[in-house]
């Protein structure tokens, strides 16, 4: 395929969404196209210099005039000053409002020939789609794009059935970067976070909202832990941070939690973990599973949303019913306990990732979209 040259918008720093849409323009710069990042700040995962990626800062400028910066109008005109000046084919934004409403108004800017393809990730349509007074806005952002993809099956399904729109949606997975996520052998670290060799170790990663219902990841934690001895690592930030400590303290299991805050190379927290946990309410696909997955750690995760299209049901781990805590609970230590059966989940892990979620093949069916959207004109 001949190198394209690709704009980015995403929300760099933080969730799946900027992990996944950093992720890309990497492995699509590696096969040869020309890739731009028209963002608010560097994407975090970027991690290495690369020729044919470059970076353009969306500045808002914080006139008195304005009561309220205008990022939207800042970031439209940015994605339109990079794609004339910088000839790009087209623009791939992650999330439908604000980014594919501004890369319409970039393209109007532009006289109208410049293509968008939008991503949708969930929280633009799982929550802001429910939001009467954004969800016209997110029809027509999608309406506008020339290709949508969403990152499940699901999603594509509730994002029809809430705002009707009319738009062919085509779902494409997430992936991981194989030779960031893989197990290796760390027993030191293990050692310096004070967790014994007999121990077992359950991991919980997210931006501790709402919806990660964290309360159900520490009971279920609480009751592996009256079993047998396990240590549980709480990786991240959020809201819920403060309630989760709260909890930890009252079911006086303080010494066998870790609070480990926002970490960067989870691989290797991965690769000392024995399961991983995401309970969560609402999750159009799971990023972290996968993840989790890569580095042979079986997962159980909730019935909701696209987790189900990501976990396999007892082979790579389970599917509890939402807020069941108690099966959690049951499923989780009797996998635990059994070392043979965690064995196999944790080899199926590894090879239901390589088989479903390679990034070979998802950023292949991406490369596919752009051609399809390039050549109906
Ligand atoms: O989960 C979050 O709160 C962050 C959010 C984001 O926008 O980064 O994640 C969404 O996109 C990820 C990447 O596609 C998905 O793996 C997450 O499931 C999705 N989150 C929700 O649907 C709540």
């Amino acid at each position: 395929m001949m190198g394209l040259k690709i704009g980015i918008t995403c929300y760099p720093t933080v969730g799946g969404s900027g992990v996944v849409a950093t992720e890309l323009g990497k492995l699509l710069a590696e096969r040869g196209h020309e890739i731009h990042f028209i963002t608010s700040s560097m994407p975090f995962r970027l991690g290495k210099v690369y020729h044919n990626v470059f970076y353009h800062e969306v500045e808002v400028n914080h006139y008195s005039v304005f009561k309220y910066p205008p990022y939207d109008l800042a970031l439209a005109s940015k994605m339109a000053e990079v794609a004339k000046r910088e000839k790009l084919d087209l623009l791939h934004v992650h999330y439908a409002v604000p980014h594919a409403v501004c890369a319409y108004l970039a393209k109007q800017m532009l006289g109208g020939s410049m293509k968008i393809v939008t991503t949708l990730h969930g929280t633009d349509i799982t929550v802001l789609g429910y939001d009467p007074g954004l969800s016209e806005m997110i029809r027509f952002g999608i309406e506008a794009s020339d290709a949508v993809t969403s990152v499940s099956h699901s999603l594509k399904k509730e994002t029809l059935s809430l705002l009707k729109v009319e738009k062919d949606i085509k779902p494409i997975h997430n992936f991981v970067d194989e030779r960031e996520y893989y197990r290796r052998e760390n027993i030191s670290l293990k050692q310096a976070y004070g967790i014994e060799e007999h121990e077992k170790v359950v991991v919980h990663i997210s931006n501790f909202r709402g919806v990660k219902r964290i309360k159900d990841v520490i009971h279920t934690f609480a009751g592996i832990a009256r079993k047998m001895p396990a240590k549980l690592l709480l990786i991240g930030n959020g809201p819920e941070l403060t309630s989760a400590c709260e909890l930890v303290r009252e079911l006086d299991i303080a010494d066998h939690v870790l609070f480990l805050g926002k970490q960067d190379k989870v691989a290797d927290l991965f690769s000392i973990s024995d399961l991983k946990l995401l309970l969560s309410e609402k999750e159009s696909f799971g990023l972290v599973l996968l993840e989790a997955m890569a580095c042979g750690v079986p997962v159980i995760g909730s019935n909701i949303g696209g987790i189900p299209e990501v976990i396999s049901d007892g082979e790579t781990g389970y599917i509890v019913p939402l807020g069941d805590v108690e099966q959690a609970t049951e499923l989780a230590s009797a996998l635990l306990e059994d070392k043979e059966k965690h064995a196999s989940f944790s080899l199926n892990a590894v090879r239901h990732v390589q088989s479903h979620f390679a990034s070979e093949k998802i950023v292949s069916e991406y490369e596919a979209l752009y051609t399809r959207v390039l050549e109906e004109g």
